[in-house]
């Protein structure tokens, strides 16, 4: 079911995987609050963080399409470098600093689409442990490794 669901959102078009990533976030935000030791792991994404956050809320979309998107910028090839976890603890406080107004928030009234919504409903379907495994799978491919030729 992990694979089927990853295979689901690499389908999905470079906006609605960060709309996706969203509604995962909002609907896991609770549960995932006290796992997230992901604060100490943070200290390594916060060069990349503390440079989207003093952009404007273009530039940040911009971001997060690239990375979605594996477009070679400086952002993707610095997060390519992050470990799997802090990949997702940096999702993780995007969202977080979506929510304070300082990372652009999602359109009022955005409505997902029906590929956002099969998705959503897949992971919904798995239990917790896979949820994570799901999100660090789709996490884990953005960006750009440095290293690769
Ligand atoms: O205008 O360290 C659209 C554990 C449309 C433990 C848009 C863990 C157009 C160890 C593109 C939609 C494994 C539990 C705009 C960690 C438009 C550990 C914008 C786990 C504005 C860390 C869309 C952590 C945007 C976990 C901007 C499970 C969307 C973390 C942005 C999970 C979406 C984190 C973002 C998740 C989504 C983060 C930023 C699910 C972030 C999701």
């Amino acid at each position: 079911a992990v694979p089927a669901t990853v295979a689901l959102f690499k389908r999905l078009s470079v906006d609605d995987q960060l709309a996706l990533l969203w509604y995962a976030y909002t609907e896991m935000g609770g549960s995932i609050t006290p796992a997230a030791p992901g604060a100490a792991r943070l200290q390594l994404a916060e060069g990349l963080l503390s440079q989207i956050k003093k952009m404007s809320h273009a530039e940040q979309l911009q971001v997060m399409r690239d990375l979605a998107a594996n477009r070679n910028t400086a952002i993707s090839r610095g997060y390519g470098v992050l470990s799997t976890n802090t990949k997702l603890a940096f999702w993780y406080e995007l969202s977080v600093l979506m929510e304070q107004g300082i990372v652009i928030p999602m359109p009022p009234g955005y409505q997902p689409s029906s590929d956002v919504t099969e998705v959503l409903e897949a992971i919904k379907s798995l239990d917790f442990g896979q949820q994570i495994t799901v999100l660090r799978n789709t996490v884990v491919d953005m960006g750009v490794d440095p290293l690769a030729d």
